[in-house]
């Protein structure tokens, strides 16, 4: 292993990552993961975004985007079209529709996190007291939504900015490694001393972030890194949210 190189949301923004891939000069000795949420909301079909990541080895982390696409899919496959019609948005019952069998399946075989030597990779964050290795299924899914904590160290939505305490990543110990994670845009890759968002908003008109690590003597230097971002060329989901809304009218 030469390299391990960890992408941001992706978001279905195919051709961010796709040139993305082109600037890192991806080897075959590269081990390229993604923080999950390759798709939804953004131009190119779950399906489209599968096939990629199968083709090219990269290995994906379950994304709360991810997960509700399992979870749709399965409903609709139970119940048929009226669920579709009754219950998605345009942009779900496109990612359910795209999706085969198949597709599901690789869906539901993703793992919550993967280790590289001491390098971890989660989508959302890890809260004190959880342990990676002891998780039951509903911390496993608490795990893919962890943005903000608040002053009692718990959890809060996105919306909820007024109890805004701490983000996950600056109370973390590092007990499970160094953790790059994504799910919570910013502007920036979030960078703490035990871990990193480089979720940077891609599909919402920001860039795709990589976070570029060299691997010696069986350990990933986590002190030495580097940041590789591709610039979106549009920003899609605003775009998709004005046809939705143009739609209603
Ligand atoms: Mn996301």
């Amino acid at each position: 292993m030469k390299r391990v190189i960890v992408y941001g949301d992706i978001h279905g923004c195919l051709d961010e990552l796709k040139t993305l891939r082109e600037k890192l000069d991806i080897q075959k000795e590269d081990l390229e993961i993604s923080v999950g949420d390759i798709l939804n909301k953004g131009p190119y079909l779950a399906h489209d975004m599968i096939r990629y990541v199968q083709e090219h080895h990269i290995e994906v982390i379950m994304g709360n985007n991810e997960a509700k696409a399992l979870r749709q899919y399965r409903k609709y496959r139970k119940s048929g079209e009226s669920y579709l019609q009754t219950t998605l948005r345009p942009f779900e019952t496109a990612t359910v529709l795209s999706l085969q069998e198949e597709d599901a399946a690789y869906l539901a075989a993703l793992p919550y996190h993967k280790r590289v030597h001491n390098l971890t990779v989660i989508h959302g964050g890890l809260l004190p007291g959880m342990s990676l290795d002891a998780l039951d299924e509903t911390e496993k899914k608490e795990m893919t939504l962890v943005r903000y904590l608040d002053k009692n160290l718990e959890p809060i939505p996105w919306s909820d900015t007024e109890n805004r305490y701490k983000f996950w990543a600056e109370v973390y110990d590092g007990r499970e490694g160094f953790i790059v994670a994504g799910h919570h845009p910013f502007p920036e890759p979030k960078v703490a001393h035990y871990a990193m968002d480089i979720d940077t908003g891609c599909v919402y008109g920001g860039k795709l972030t990589a976070a570029v690590f060299e691997v010696k003597k069986e350990k990933v230097d986590t002190k030495h890194y580097t940041l590789v971002s591709q610039k979106a060329a549009r920003d899609y989901w605003n775009e998709y949210l004005k046809g939705e809304r143009d739609e209603e009218d």
